[in-house]
């Protein structure tokens, strides 16, 4: 299932934020101080190397909602877009927090115009944010962004499982 805004191109696929070969900037689950950890933040630093934990080190640390680009260094992209996704119920606005990961990721994207990003259910796993509103922000955050862009072609969300795809789904068709 697919859906386009203005020339852009929305999709929900399965799979491993750290595995889309075809895409110009993956979006990081990150912590504040732009670690390795857990999730998405370990499949990401695990496939790019130390490199990218270096490089990382100036801009850290960043608050909800912040987003901030370095390059891919050994992962198969341009770039990785570090968002720092809010805790649910503790960095509040949690849902004005989550939809500034989408919508300050895609500004980086255009300032740097690239046609391709990947991004993953950001706050969903160990921040617990539950994976029904979450789509809905993010979904609608990106439809806003995209009446605004002029190179993005592509947005693909990257789901770890079949039960969090079947939403993206659901809500594509839905919107
Ligand atoms: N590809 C795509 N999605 C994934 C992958 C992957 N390789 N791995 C996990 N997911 P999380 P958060 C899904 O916890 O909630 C980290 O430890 C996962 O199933 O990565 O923003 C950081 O260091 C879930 O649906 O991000 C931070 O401290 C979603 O991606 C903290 O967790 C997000 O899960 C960030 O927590």
């Amino acid at each position: 299932m697919t859906m386009e805004i203005n020339n852009v191109k929305i999709e929900a696929v399965k799979g491993d934020i750290a595995n889309q070969p075809d895409i110009q900037a993956v979006v990081n689950a990150a912590n504040a101080e732009l670690r390795i950890g857990g999730g998405v933040a370990g499949c990401i630093h695990r496939a790019a190397g130390t490199g990218l934990e270096s490089e990382c080190r100036k801009y850290a640390p960043i608050n909800p909602g912040e987003a901030v680009i370095t390059g891919a260094h050994e992962l198969p992209n341009d770039y990785v877009i570090h968002c720092l996704g809010p805790v649910y119920g503790v960095d509040e606005p949690s849902d004005k927090l989550l939809a500034a990961c989408y919508k300050n990721s895609i500004k980086l994207a255009e300032e740097y115009k690239l046609e391709s990003i990947a991004f993953p259910a950001i706050s969903t796993g160990a921040f617990r944010f539950p994976i029904e509103p979450a789509t809905d922000i993010a979904l609608a955050e990106i439809k806003d962004q995209c009446q605004n862009t002029s190179h993005l072609k592509l947005i693909r969300f990257v789901l770890f499982s079949q039960k969090d795809l079947d939403i993206y789904q659901r809500k594509l068709k839905e919107r």
